[in-house]
């Protein structure tokens, strides 16, 4: 007897049981399919017939959907329940596919829209009346369809000409979110997308000609040729990438969701310029945050993070999940237990809708209703397309994708969006072969002029790559850089006057502590954090523990002041609430975050580095301010262990387009934090974890410090440079302390140091070491990181490149060993270089 794979689950579901388990081989081609069942073939058959629909029309019934899971994203092509495995074996028909087509119909997606989303049978039947009913709307689908299919068809082509290169992934098949997001998404929206975006994009309004040209790498290019296939971005039309790291994104989009509820609560919105102005979003503000993410990238934790932030702060924030049931190679179901993406925000409370996205116009219908209940305030929500992909991952990925080959043949022939979109309504008399002709026609001539403008473009000059690595110079006076006209208004209607009366009280306490010279490093920073809070209300911070002032007070009494907006506490992933503030960054906001100890920001590598590169990537259209401020470095004898004692400003040194300070006193901790508050792209300040409560000074008030300037701490007299007895000393965070502590013993023995701090790490103060050279023609580099990959690395190299002359001897590095922190003292003094091997090292040189 011979089942098909609807009856055998129908036939399961109907006897209860929901127990299968992905085998082994799961996902591979294999066309001798077995079912393991203690059910006869008989019974199977007479279950499937009383549970008296096929699967794929089922609506919601449970647990046929928990089979559409198994089987559709696991690719179970062996059904076994878990306790009869290998017991029992009958031949099975070969199915046509092995991930089979849901062939959902309307009313699959109207029972979910009821369940999930509370919508009523008449609004159902709205939104399906508005595709259905107007031959405009079907007619836009239907051009957006072919947009996306004729630009990704150019795309090959051309990527097979040479003219594009790189990695390129390309969207054929998938046809239906485009055509949704030209039918629902509004420019004002922000558009978060991976690096298969170039649909998405279009679809969003990026003019066509533009992301051709970008992917010719030129410089009429949407990011000036900057970013590539991978990195589409257009502030014009709220399209914020193109990420390429999977997943990256989704945090982003969390922060762009909450720079809209931003909007709204301090009554600020963008000008022409994409500048904040003093003028409130309208009442009817019905902006939305969409992110895309593959349903292999939706595995990624960061899913359930933004799912829980989104909830927590009721975002208006869409997670469009293309399911295509393959990450490169990899049948997600072999990788993973949730393929239905869309029932994950359950534990959230955050409703999800699964369509086919073989009928577009399903999709649009479902979307938009999704849509529209995020546009409504009721929250964040889910969609999930269920979708096939008609190339491999990408021209420049090898393809050896498992049963591939076939999927994607049947795919085209039997999934086809565009095919359906046309035979359905041609069938139906809405449209006439002609007219669909003539629309495609149209869209083509498009495409080819979008190709055309792409080839006669000129390429980017080379300097455009040095020009586009800050987006303010790194001898900026932040001094001169006006505050927003709208603050104290803004400050007025947020702030109410016992808050205020607070935060000013605060405030003038630690100014007179600092005018005393009694300021902590912690507190220093913490007045400059509301100096700049104040002064600019597109101001946030993010941190752990925030409404505590976190380990050392630099987030105290925020969100008491500016409320939980402007202030947040934050779960405890870095990644998370940088990924955020990156989100913020794009829209307007300056964010600061907070880590209570450097280290912590391991976990937000791919943030901090995407930080850095966005500037450049998208072609200097997004400034990215983000100020992230922290305690680090090594704390001698304070047995912190080894993972709060690693060198984190070396770990981010090579990440582009960020400036790394380090601050050993609270003047500068003080200066640089509001300098770096008011730069437009990413800035890291290191503190030294073991000074930040017990170093204490004067600041100088009201006053930014440069950001590319080392500092001159002690100079060496003019006896012990004639003498040739001065040396030059190169140090930072704690290491500044062991070298004043030193100072006097060295000179005691007739030697002298230029001490100096390197408050900027990148871009390094240059100037500063050669005009000390000149003077001591020795360097003693005194180096909070390791020998390998540190910044005394870094220092000495480029010392030895560009003032090799001034040399008398070889840079010295006193540096940590390559080896974790141990924390027990006495192994700490053989890894952790001190005071002591300081004056040594000076004798020594
Ligand atoms: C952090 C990271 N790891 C790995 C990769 C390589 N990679 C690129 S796409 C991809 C698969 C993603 O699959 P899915 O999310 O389902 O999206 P699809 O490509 O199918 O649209 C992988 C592993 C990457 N770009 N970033």
């Amino acid at each position: 007897m011979i089942f098909n794979r609807l009856a055998v689950a129908a036939a399961l579901c109907a006897a209860g049981s929901t127990a299968f388990i992905a085998p082994k081989n799961a996902g591979q081609v294999s066309f001798s399919h077995r079912v393991s069942s203690p059910l006869s073939a008989a019974t199977l058959e007479t279950a499937a017939v009383s549970c008296g629909r096929s699967l794929s029309r089922c609506p919601l019934g449970k647990c046929c959907h928990s089979f559409m899971s198994h089987g559709d994203t696991n690719n179970n092509d062996t059904l076994e329940p878990t306790s009869t495995r290998q017991t029992e074996t009958e031949e099975v028909a070969k199915p046509e596919v092995m991930r089979p087509p849901i062939d959902y119909v309307w009313n699959d997606v109207a029972g979910q829209l009821k369940e999930a989303f509370g919508y009523s049978d008449a609004e159902i039947e709205s939104y399906s009346n508005e595709v259905e009913g107007s031959k405009d709307n079907l007619m836009q689908i239907y051009k957006a369809l072919q947009m996306a299919r004729g630009f990704e068809n150019a795309c090959n082509q051309q990527y097979m000409q040479g003219k594009i290169r790189g990695f390129m992934h390309l969207d054929n098949g998938q046809e239906s979110i485009p055509a949704l997001v030209d039918y629902a998404i509004k420019n004002g929206d922000k558009k978060y997308s991976y690096y298969r975006e170039h649909t998405h994009a279009i679809a969003s309004g990026v003019d066509p000609g533009e992301v051709m040209a970008e992917l010719f790498m030129k410089e009429t290019g949407s990011c000036k040729g900057a970013g590539g296939s991978m990195h589409i971005f257009d502030k014009s039309a709220y399209f914020q990438g193109g990420w390429a790291l999977v997943s990256e994104q989704l945090p982003y989009a969390g922060g762009a969701a909450k720079s809209i509820l931003l909007d709204r609560a301090l009554g600020i919105s963008d000008d022409e310029n994409y500048e904040k102005q003093d003028v409130a979003p309208p009442a009817d503000d019905d902006r939305i945050s969409v992110v895309f993410v593959g349903e292999g990238g939706a595995q990624n934790g960061r899913t359930a993070e933004l799912l829980n932030s989104a909830a927590k702060d009721n975002l208006p924030l869409l997670l469009l999940v293309i399911d295509n049931g393959r990450a490169i190679n990899t049948y997600t179901g072999d990788v993973a237990t949730n393929g239905d993406v869309y029932q994950q925000g359950k534990h959230y409370g955050v409703p999800g809708l699964k369509v086919d996205g073989h009928d577009a116009a399903d999709v649009a219908k479902g979307g938009k209703a999704v849509i529209d209940y995020i546009r409504s305030g009721k929250g964040p929500a889910i969609l999930q397309v269920h979708t096939y992909r008609f190339n491999g991952h990408s021209p420049a990925d090898p393809e050896h994708e498992r049963g591939r080959k076939d999927e994607k043949a049947w795919a085209r022939s039997d999934q086809d969006p565009i095919k359906k979109f046309e035979d359905k309504y041609t069938a139906n008399g809405v449209f006439t072969e002609d007219e669909l002709k003539a629309a495609k026609k149209e869209i083509l001539a498009e495409v080819k002029a979008a190709v055309k403008f792409a080839d006669e473009s000129p390429m980017p000059p080379v300097e455009l790559a040095k020009e586009l690595e800050y987006p303010d110079a790194p001898d900026t006076d932040y001094n001169q850089r006006p505050a927003p006209t709208y603050a104290d208004a803004v400050n007025k209607r947020t702030i109410s006057d016992e808050q205020m009366a607070t935060v000013t009280a605060h405030i003038d306490a630690l100014r007179e502590k600092a005018k005393a010279g009694d300021i902590s490093i912690g507190d220093a920073i913490n007045l400059a954090i509301h100096e700049e809070m104040l002064r600019d209300p597109a101001t946030t911070i993010h941190a752990e523990d925030l409404q505590a002032g976190s380990s050392y007070d630099i987030p105290k009494l925020t969100q008491q002041t500016y409320g939980q907006i402007r202030a947040a506490d934050e779960i405890i992933d870095e990644g998370h609430f940088i990924g955020k503030a990156l989100g913020e960054g794009m829209n307007g906001y300056r964010p600061i975050v907070e880590l209570m100890n450097t280290n912590f920001g391991i976990f937000g590598m791919a943030e901090l580095s995407s930080a850095g590169n966005t500037y450049a990537t998208t072609g200097g259209q997004f400034d990215m301010p983000m100020t992230i401020v922290g305690a680090g470095g090594t704390a001698p004898n304070q047995s912190l262990g080894a993972e709060h004692s690693q060198p984190f400003h070396a770990y981010v040194m090579g990440i582009p387009g960020l400036k790394i300070c380090t601050a050993a006193s609270p003047d500068a901790a003080y200066g640089i934090t509001k300098s770096m508050i008011r730069d437009n792209g990413p800035c890291f300040l290191f503190a030294p974890v073991k000074m930040m409560k017990e170093a204490k000074g004067v600041l100088d008030l009201d006053v930014c410090a440069p950001l590319n300037k080392a500092a001159l701490l002690h100079e060496a007299s003019a006896d012990s440079v004639a003498n040739g007895n001065a040396v030059t000393v190169l140090t930072y965070l704690h290491g500044v302390k062991e070298a004043q502590l030193v100072t006097e013993e060295i000179t005691d023995e007739g030697f002298d140091i230029d001490l100096i701090e390197l408050r900027s790490l990148k871009p390094l103060d240059m100037d500063t070491i050669r005009t000390s050279l000149e003077r001591t023609n020795k360097v003693v580099i005194l180096d909070e990181s390791t020998q390998s990959g540190g910044v005394g690395a870094t220092v000495s190299a480029r010392i030895n490149e560009e003032l090799f002359d001034l040399l008398d001897a070889p840079v010295k590095r006193l540096c940590m060993d390559d080896a974790p922190v141990p924390y027990a003292s006495t192994m700490e003094v053989g890894v952790v270089k001190r005071g002591s091997d300081l004056v040594q090292a000076v004798f020594e040189i």
